[in-house]
């Protein structure tokens, strides 16, 4: 076995970005622990998290005395060291398809400002009931309805020929809009994408989290 991972997550295993490299590391069968940093008491901003993790924020992942943070920064660096075959692949092999799951992770963690602060991850992971869309939130979901639908035809169980990680992402920004209107196609996606046992084992680290 390799040197040893640790993945820093929220306490409260809500942030999205913690889930997406917590899946890539699951996808990839790599043993690693997990460790939650309080973001509530401001455990990201004390030691020894932020001498660690250089931008204070989470996820980070350790990986011997590397420490990166930022999570398809994540991604890409398990993808490269930990490659397919030998481990699961996290993108795409064609250079076109890999560099539109890139664009779509780069988009969907700095377009869409209004639609997460109004449907934040507590919509998604305890069914929390949100207020009515603003007008912003609006054209954010009609942004994201307009990319999903464009890159996903009928019945497409996947952005491309096998799973990615950045179908994960997708998943998760869809759901937030799952009690306002989603076309069917794209609900039954990001269901689907929702079943994947590495997701899965995320929402029991949630559900436990909350209990
Ligand atoms: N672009 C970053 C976003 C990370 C991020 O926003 N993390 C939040 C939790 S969801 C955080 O650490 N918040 C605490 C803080 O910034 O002090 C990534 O993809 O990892």
């Amino acid at each position: 076995m390799g040197a040893p991972l640790t993945l820093y997550v929220d306490s409260l295993f809500l942030s999205p970005y913690a889930m997406s490299a917590y899946v890539a590391l699951t996808e990839k069968q790599l043993p690693f622990e997990v460790r939650p940093i309080d973001l509530e008491a401001g455990e990201q901003r004390m030691q020894p998290y932020q001498s660690r993790a250089l931008t204070s924020r989470v996820p980070a992942l350790t990986h011997a005395d590397f420490c990166l943070t930022e999570s398809s920064a994540i991604t890409e660096y398990l993808e490269d060291v930990f490659p397919a075959p030998a481990h699961a692949a996290l993108y795409p092999r064609d250079a076109r398809q890999r560099a539109r799951a890139r664009q779509l992770q780069a988009w969907l963690r700095s377009d869409l400002a209004p639609l997460r602060q109004e449907r934040p991850t507590e919509t998604v992971f305890y069914g929390a009931a949100g207020l009515p869309l603003s007008d912003a939130a609006h054209a954010a979901s009609a942004k994201l309805i307009h990319v999903a639908s464009h890159l996903l035809g009928a019945n497409q169980a996947s952005l491309f020929d096998g799973w990615c990680i950045a179908d994960t992402d997708l998943a998760l920004m869809l759901r937030r809009l799952f009690q306002d209107d989603l076309p069917d196609a794209l609900r039954a996606y990001a269901e689907a994408q929702w079943q994947r046992p590495s997701v899965q084992k995320w929402l029991e680290h949630n559900a436990a989290a909350r209990a």
